[in-house]
């Protein structure tokens, strides 16, 4: 068993329930979810002038290889209704893995830790709420440094009705 770290995230429809729905369908597919954060309401980043987001981060176990992994991400998202129309733009959901274990991965389909979580707040915030002390595995540092290092972003954590 591997412990994974999945960030989630939708700004179109009913932002809430589909991060629910995505949680469901991850543990379907061999993620046993372990511990979520709270849900982040997030300034859109890299393309602005889109919705605001929902975030979340949730810590996993599986048994899945990092390839399995992907595809069974896939095809929840296309599941869920992802129409991949403008890159980084509006979507139902997103699911990315952020760190599988310690490893590093490089391949054409998917790098480990992924490549922007350390310019992102809608990412550290809440996982730095689930694993403060978590190092990432290629500059050594904790998610609670990397998020202190980091400003500008809005993230708010979220209470209310979707
Ligand atoms: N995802 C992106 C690009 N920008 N901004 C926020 N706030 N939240 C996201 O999940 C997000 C983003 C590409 O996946
Ligand atoms: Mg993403
Ligand atoms: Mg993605």
């Amino acid at each position: 068993m591997k412990t994974v770290y999945l960030a989630l995230g939708a700004n179109l429809g009913r932002r809430e329930e589909a991060l629910e729905t995505a949680r469901r369908l991850l543990e379907r597919e061999g993620a046993r979810i372990k511990r979520a954060s709270a849900l982040y309401e997030t300034e859109p980043m890299e393309v602005t002038g889109q919705p605001w987001f929902l975030n979340q981060v949730v810590e996993a176990e599986t048994a899945l290889f990092p390839l399995q992994l992907l595809s069974r991400i896939n095809r929840i998202e296309v599941e869920m209704g992802r129409r991949r129309v403008v890159p980084k733009g509006p979507r139902t959901i997103d699911i990315d893995i952020l760190f599988y274990g310690r490893f590093t991965i490089v391949s054409p389909k998917l790098t480990v830790p992924h490549l922007r979580f350390r310019e992102r707040r809608f990412v550290l915030a809440p996982m730095a709420e689930i694993a403060p002390d978590f190092r990432d595995p290629v500059t050594r540092k904790s998610m609670r440094e990397l998020l202190a290092a980091l400003s500008g972003q809005t993230v708010r954590k979220w209470a209310g009705t979707a």
